[in-house]
């Protein structure tokens, strides 16, 4: 349906007043508005998202997008609770206890919530026991910590034995992600995926969800 790959365009080149108009016209000419977030919206996140993984696009045009993004989904939010429409799953996102970093964790943010996720953000500078304590009340299927410095990367650790402590490992999948961490330092800290990149994250998030 055209009009709702020009929402998908607009998103994408994060034009939020016509991504607006463009969601009333579609409401108005009877499309619901599931198929208005999964055809239109989202289907533009995850195109852009493709993009940002190439680098063909940057980290500026995936902010614009998600801003037109916000504004379409706050649109939506009224009919989607009165179609019942639910979210793929929750996670749990922050940047770890010690650092400050956050553009790219926003990033990761916005992905998963262009892949449908309900998205618990902690912000910056997380304490482990704010994690702990956050898992509990929210019951998410993934964690996800990120960390830009070699000084506060360990603390992905800290949080793990944290959630060990507490009973919830084996509850939540954790993520780990950010510019110094590897592979081989997930493997070694008992993480459950490390994801370069905020697409990746939001691919591997998605197939843990639908695998259950
Ligand atoms: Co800081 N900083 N910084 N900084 N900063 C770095 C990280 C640094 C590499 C710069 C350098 O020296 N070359 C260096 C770290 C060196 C190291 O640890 N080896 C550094 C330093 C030293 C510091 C301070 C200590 C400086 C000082 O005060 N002396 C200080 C620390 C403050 C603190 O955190 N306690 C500091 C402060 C800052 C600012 C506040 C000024 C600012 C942050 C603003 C903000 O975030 N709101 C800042 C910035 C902007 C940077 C650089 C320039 C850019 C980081 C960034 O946003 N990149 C950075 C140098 C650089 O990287 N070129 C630097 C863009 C972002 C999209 O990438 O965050 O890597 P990134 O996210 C990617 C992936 O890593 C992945 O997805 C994202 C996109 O695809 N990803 C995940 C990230 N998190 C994920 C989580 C996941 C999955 C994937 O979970 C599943």
């Amino acid at each position: 349906m055209s009009i709702l790959n020009n929402i998908s365009i607009a998103l994408q080149k994060g034009k939020s007043k016509d991504v607006v108009q463009l969601i009333h016209e579609a409401l108005d000419s009877g499309i619901t508005a599931q198929e208005i977030l999964d055809n239109g919206l989202l289907k533009g996140m995850g195109e852009l998202g493709v993009k940002f993984k190439n680098n063909e696009v940057y980290v500026p045009e995936v902010l614009i997008a998600a801003r037109a993004l916000n504004s379409g989904t706050m649109v939506l939010k009224a009919k989607l609770v009165e179609e019942g429409v639910q979210p793929i799953g929750t996670v749990v996102i922050g940047t770890v206890k010690g650092d400050l970093h956050d553009i790219g964790k926003n990033l990761v943010k916005m992905m998963l919530e262009g892949a449908g996720f309900a998205v618990i953000d902690l912000g910056v500078d997380v304490p482990e026991e704010r994690i702990v304590e956050a898992i509990t009340e929210h019951e998410p299927n993934i964690v996800c910590l990120s960390a830009l410095l070699t000084t506060t990367m360990n603390q992905q650790k800290v949080v793990i034995e944290a959630l060990k402590e507490a009973g919830l490992r084996d509850k939540v999948k954790v993520m780990i992600g950010g510019a110094p961490v590897t592979q081989s330092f997930c493997d070694q800290i008992g993480a459950d995926v490390y994801t370069p990149d905020a697409a990746t994250a939001a691919e591997v998030a998605k197939s843990f969800v639908l695998q259950h």
